[in-house]
């Protein structure tokens, strides 16, 4: 990547339709350059820093310093390699920049904020553009950037300057990264604990105490074996050896949340399902507010697996409408009901629908069981090579399943005691309604939102784990804090493994990254970033 501070100009928000855009410009002359665009130079000349103004970008160039650099009002040489941008026209009629602005064409009215370094994102000199969203107009006002000596930014080349400006940290451009390209609250939530620095705090105890089991092994190599303090040596090998246990233990734990949270990247998985023609797509229309699934009287109306996106109270949740479990000779519903067991194994969460005017057989008994226990498989499936921390729950009496809410649909028709006590007895919630009739809707909506809410504030965060860059670090530093303790009695080389566990650390907060890791790193920003 080119690492000058030659000026760079990009679309800062989504490409597309949108009342407003911005657009930023950074590098030494980017604000010559952008008053070599617009109309009202002399009042960006003199416009104070940070302060915002109207101003109008026009179609042509207006003037060049090519023949007359004297007349660069900043004072400084504006020349990239041996070309020279434009700088700022005298305001002057009869100066030899001056032209009749008049006939050119107004490509947009804009505000416009200039920055003067160092107090600015990148630390460099930069103005932010304001324009009218549109593919059109930004993309003629980066035209006119562009052929006014400014080039297109590469790929998180704003957080990049920024960055080696001193501006921001490593992992503070990594978590802005993380901020924009959040789709559900989990994901937000983690970008948002390293944002706000806690991922750094907890990246610096880890160092430390890494640091102090090292100055005790390297204390020990300075002054070699003695009797005297044979005994106090064992303990101190053991207390390390504790210690380092722990620090291992700790980060395998952010390894199996990693995992955990990974499983919640389309947001919480919530699956319809339960009998046929209990009223399933009912209740998914309801929920999206349209009527995507069809609805109606025959059983085995739906067959393949419906599913939408939505966000349910503030939470983000992928929905899944099935078709009903029963027995059936037909062979494309048979398919059907496949696929509703397959999405259920994959859900999060099941809302069971079954009707109050239907028996409960034993289909629909052996299909509750199924869910409760597929769910919590697939979940423990999820914590990788778990410890004693996974359980694969029975349904406990007095211990209410989580997993799933049954809804015993259709109360208007009929009461339905046989599957209240079915619940009751098997510690399952469960909310009677009418969807056709409205009857505790409000209720079964409030009842859904507490239960995803619920689930969303069981996950645990990782604190230091918030990419894969970041996975892939951890597992290195486990590895080396293993290879440390298995070489407890030969001091130098367990020291050595401390030592890179540290140089891994030391690159995870980006103190020690190349142009090659970085090139990597914001790579997979994007531009405009
Ligand atoms: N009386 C009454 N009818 C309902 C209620 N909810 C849904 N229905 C009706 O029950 C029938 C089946 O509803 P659906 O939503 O298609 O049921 P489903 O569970 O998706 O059915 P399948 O896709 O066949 O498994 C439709 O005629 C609905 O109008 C209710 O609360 N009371
Ligand atoms: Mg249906």
């Amino acid at each position: 990547m080119d690492t000058s501070t030659r000026t760079i100009a990009a679309l800062s928000t989504p490409s597309g339709r949108g009342a407003l855009a911005v657009i930023r410009l950074t590098g030494d002359g980017s604000q010559s350059i952008f008053a070599s665009v617009i109309r009202e130079v002399g009042r960006f000349k003199k416009e104070i820093a940070r302060k915002i103004g109207v101003y109008t970008v026009l179609s042509d160039c207006h003037y060049s310093n090519y023949d007359h650099p004297e007349n660069d009002v900043f004072g400084v040489d504006n020349t990239y390699n041996g070309q020279n941008p434009a700088v700022f026209p005298s305001d002057d009629p009869s100066s030899p920049n001056s032209v009749d602005i008049g006939k050119l064409k107004i490509i947009d009215e804009v505000t416009a904020i200039k920055y003067d370094a160092p107090r600015s994102f990148t630390g460099e000199e930069m103005v932010e553009i304001f324009c009218h969203g549109g593919i059109a107009v930004t993309g003629k006002i980066l035209d006119r950037l562009f052929r006014q000596g400014a080039r297109p930014a590469g790929r998180g080349e704003f957080s990049r300057r920024a960055l080696i400006n001193g501006k921001i940290g490593l992992l503070k451009a990594e978590s802005i990264a993380g901020l924009i390209e959040s789709q559900t609250e989990i994901q937000l939530q983690s970008a948002q604990l390293a944002y706000q620095g806690k991922q750094l705090e907890s990246l610096e105890r880890l160092k430390r105490r890494i640091i102090n089991i090292l100055s005790d092994i390297e204390s020990r190599i300075e002054f070699g074996e003695v009797d005297a303090v044979a005994e106090s040596k064992n303990e101190l090998i053991s207390t390390n050896r504790i210690n380092l246990g722990k620090i291992t233990a700790e980060l395998e734990e952010e390894l199996r949340r990693n995992d955990r949270i990974k499983a919640f990247d389309d947001g919480i998985l919530v699956a319809l399902a339960g009998p046929a023609n209990a009223g399933k797509s009912s209740l998914f229309n309801e929920i999206l507010g349209y009527d995507r699934s069809i609805v109606h009287d025959h059983p085995g109306t739906t067959r393949d697996i419906v599913s939408e996106r939505i966000t349910f109270e503030g939470v983000s949740v992928k929905l899944f409408d099935s078709a009903g479990i029963r027995d059936t000779a037909d062979a494309v519903e048979r398919q059907g009901i496949e696929r509703t067991m397959f999405a259920v194994r994959s859900a999060h969460f099941i809302l069971w629908v079954t009707a109050a005017d239907e028996r409960l057989d034993d289909v629909e008994r052996q299909g509750i069981f199924n869910v409760i226990n597929n769910v919590d498989s697939y979940t423990a499936s999820k914590v990788a090579s778990t410890s004693s921390v996974t359980r694969l729950p029975e349904p406990v009496e007095g211990n209410i399943v989580d997993n799933i809410l049954v809804i015993i649909n259709k109360v208007d028709v009929s009461p339905s005691p046989e599957k209240k006590q079915f619940c009751e007895d098997h510690s399952l919630k469960y909310i009677e309604t009418s969807l056709t009739e409205k009857i505790n809707t409000e209720k079964l909506f409030d009842t859904i939102g507490t239960a995803l809410h619920a689930i969303t504030e069981d996950i645990h965060i990782p604190e230091i784990i918030v990419n894969e860059r970041h996975r892939d670090i951890v597992e290195w530093v486990i590895k080396d804090l293993r290879d440390s303790v298995d070489n407890f009695d030969r001091e130098e080389v367990s020291a050595h493994y401390l030592k890179s566990a540290l140089g891994r650390l030391e690159e995870f907060c980006g103190r020690v990254a190349g142009d090659e890791i970085l090139d990597e790193i914001f790579g997979k920003f994007c531009i405009g970033k």
